[in-house]
């Protein structure tokens, strides 16, 4: 059984194990609170359940990437044309690269390429067909475990729009970029400075 209330709390209106979820005026939440979290003593069987800090702190990340076969990428061997031609189209300033076996090796961005063939006099186009991927890209990317927290994520977005994502086994997974983060972030922020919302179980 469900019960509502609308900022009242009347004597013997729920049961020992009614879930309660609470609405109306937030501004006297906590009392109600307070009211309910004596009733625990009395019924029995009661705790107030709260989206915590420590919840968002302990999000699996997993639920957070883009996976691997939604992620645009260049394999090591690719011509850097190819790699060009990819991130024009996809409208992305950086992709992995991955190799045959689908493994990360690394990140490559227009800029890598781009600065590439800069000669000294002028642009070598030629050096887009003559070279390949793994000549430019980045070899450390920055990498993410799925077993690493909420805050190492945070920590690494800091310096990068994007964290490619391995296994245990070294296995690519996808991405986890900043957006993702600040996104589940600002959601819950909003979500507790509007309203602080109750579910009162058995
Ligand atoms: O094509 C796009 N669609 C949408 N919806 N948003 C885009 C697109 N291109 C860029 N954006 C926006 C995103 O907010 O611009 C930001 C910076 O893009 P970027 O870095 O410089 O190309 C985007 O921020 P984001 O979603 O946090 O993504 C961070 C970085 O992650 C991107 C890009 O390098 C990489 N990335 C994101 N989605 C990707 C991807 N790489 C490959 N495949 C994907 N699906």
């Amino acid at each position: 059984m469900i019960i509502f209330f609308d900022n009242n709390l009347k004597d013997g209106s729920f049961n020992p194990f009614d879930t309660i979820i609470i609405k109306g005026d937030y501004d006297k939440l906590r009392d109600i609170k307070r009211l309910l979290m004596q009733r625990k003593a009395v019924l029995g069987g009661f705790f107030l359940k709260k989206v915590t800090m420590d919840d968002v702190l302990n999000k699996d990340i997993m639920e957070l990437i883009i996976p691997g076969d939604k992620v645009a990428h260049v394999q090591v061997d690719n011509p850097l044309e190819h790699a060009l031609l990819v991130l024009v189209k996809t409208g992305y300033s950086a992709i992995p690269v991955l190799d045959p076996s689908y493994k990360l090796r690394g990140v490559v961005s227009k800029t890598l390429i781009l600065d590439s063939i800069f000669g000294m006099e002028r642009i070598e186009f030629e050096k887009l067909s003559e070279h390949k991927v793994w000549e430019v890209m980045n070899d450390t990317p920055p990498v993410l475990k799925t077993n690493e927290s909420f805050l190492d994520a945070i920590k690494l977005s800091i310096d990068h729009t994007f964290l490619c994502v391995e296994d245990q086994y070294g296995a690519y997974q996808g991405i986890l970029t900043r957006s993702a983060l600040l996104k589940y972030l600002n959601h819950y922020l909003r979500d507790n400075k509007n309203k602080e919302s109750a579910c009162l179980e058995s």
